[in-house]
């Protein structure tokens, strides 16, 4: 399915990038691809064999490594960009959703919203999947119309300066406590598991995590890159959480408003737009709808997921269900020591 596009109209900006430099930009990241690759620390995979470090951070070798590269290499931020960046399972799609709704809310009625018929991930596509397209027409990212809304699972340091520097673009971090997101990681990626490979087991998904082996890990240093960058410059970068949105997502809709420069009015909220806006991006909508309950998710032509494992329960503390007292213990305080000093903290 093709990414959705408000609007085909696009700016009146030129091209990314010519053909002439494409194609020798291109044959440069991969040359640094195929350099790099091979000198990279290994470490057991959840669904690929394994993930290989990268600057500090576990990538899966054949895309979230090769599309970093593209991401730092091609990349052309528009000052008004707004980018959704997420260590994976932190509320990612939920955001999605919201953002999308808030920035088009003038653009379209409640009753027959895009987001009715159209999954959060085509609503606003993940920049990393992007490059990994052989066939970028899916994304053309030249012709979105601005703002671009574009999700990102890339680490803050890694980030190239010109989508960190003062000037251009915002980004709204979403973030949550890591026993919901190890648990919520583990029974998706163990979905996505090829057949032939037998489940990974609890014990052995937080062993890894805990030693931050995983997709965009270390968790920690994810959110604290993120968190920093926010407290430097909170005008660019804005720290949300999961559990904050879950309990008050009136406040915290309205904070995105203000935040992307989409301010809802006092006309608006006594309207009950915010109100409409949360409704609709509920996880009580978004699961039940046809779209996310049938359809799949076509991230690049080896990853294709259903749209309903991106919503499973949508709920805070479910690792109740799953941790042990003793796992509990151990990565509540992994998470004390890595964010000590720091200021940010975790309901637990
Ligand atoms: P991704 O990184 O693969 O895109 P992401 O959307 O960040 O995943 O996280 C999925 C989690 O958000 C799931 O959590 P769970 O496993 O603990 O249930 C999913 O259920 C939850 N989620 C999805 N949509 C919503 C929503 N509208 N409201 C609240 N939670 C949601």
């Amino acid at each position: 399915m093709a990414a959705f596009q408000p609007s085909l109209e696009c700016d009146n900006i030129s091209n990314i990038h010519s053909e002439q430099t494409d194609s020798d930009l291109i044959q440069k990241t991969d040359e640094r691809y195929r350099e790099t690759l091979p000198n990279l620390p290994k470490g057991k995979g959840w669904i690929t064999e394994h993930l290989v470090q990268y600057q500090g951070f576990w990538l899966t070798p054949n895309a979230a490594l090769k599309n970093l590269m593209w991401v730092q290499d091609h990349f052309k931020p528009r000052p008004t960009d707004i980018f959704l960046a997420s260590f994976p399972k932190s509320g990612t799609t939920w955001l999605k959703a919201l953002i999308f709704a808030t920035v088009n809310r003038t653009r379209y009625g409640f009753a027959d919203h895009p987001l009715l018929t159209t999954g959060p991930h085509d609503c606003f596509p993940f920049l990393d999947a992007h490059f990994q397209e052989k066939d970028r027409s899916r994304f053309d990212l030249d012709r979105f119309p601005s703002p671009r809304l574009l999700s990102i699972h890339i680490p803050y340091i890694l980030l190239p300066n010109s989508m960190t520097d003062h000037q251009s673009c915002r980004f709204v971090y979403i973030c949550r406590d890591p026993k919901d997101v190890l648990v919520s990681k583990w029974l998706f990626l163990n979905k996505l598991r090829p057949k032939d490979l037998p489940p990974i087991s609890l014990e052995e998904a937080f062993e890894l995590f805990c030693q931050g082996i995983s997709h965009y890990g270390p968790f920690w240093d994810h959110v604290l890159g993120y968190w920093e960058g926010s407290l430097e410059t909170p005008e660019k970068i804005l720290f949300l959480k999961y559990e904050d949105l879950k309990k008050e997502p009136l406040v915290v809709v309205k904070r995105l408003g203000d935040f992307l420069g989409y301010p809802f009015s006092l006309e608006e909220e006594s309207k009950g737009v915010v109100e409409e806006i949360v409704k609709l991006c509920s996880f009580e909508n978004l699961s039940t709808l046809e779209v996310n309950k049938v359809s799949e998710q076509k991230f690049s032509k080896d990853t294709i997921i259903d749209n309903r494992h991106f919503f499973r329960k949508g709920k805070v503390g479910d690792w109740k269900t799953y941790l042990t007292t003793e796992m509990v213990e151990r990565l509540d305080e992994i998470t004390y020591e890595k964010l000590l000093g720091s200021g940010l903290v975790f309901g637990s």
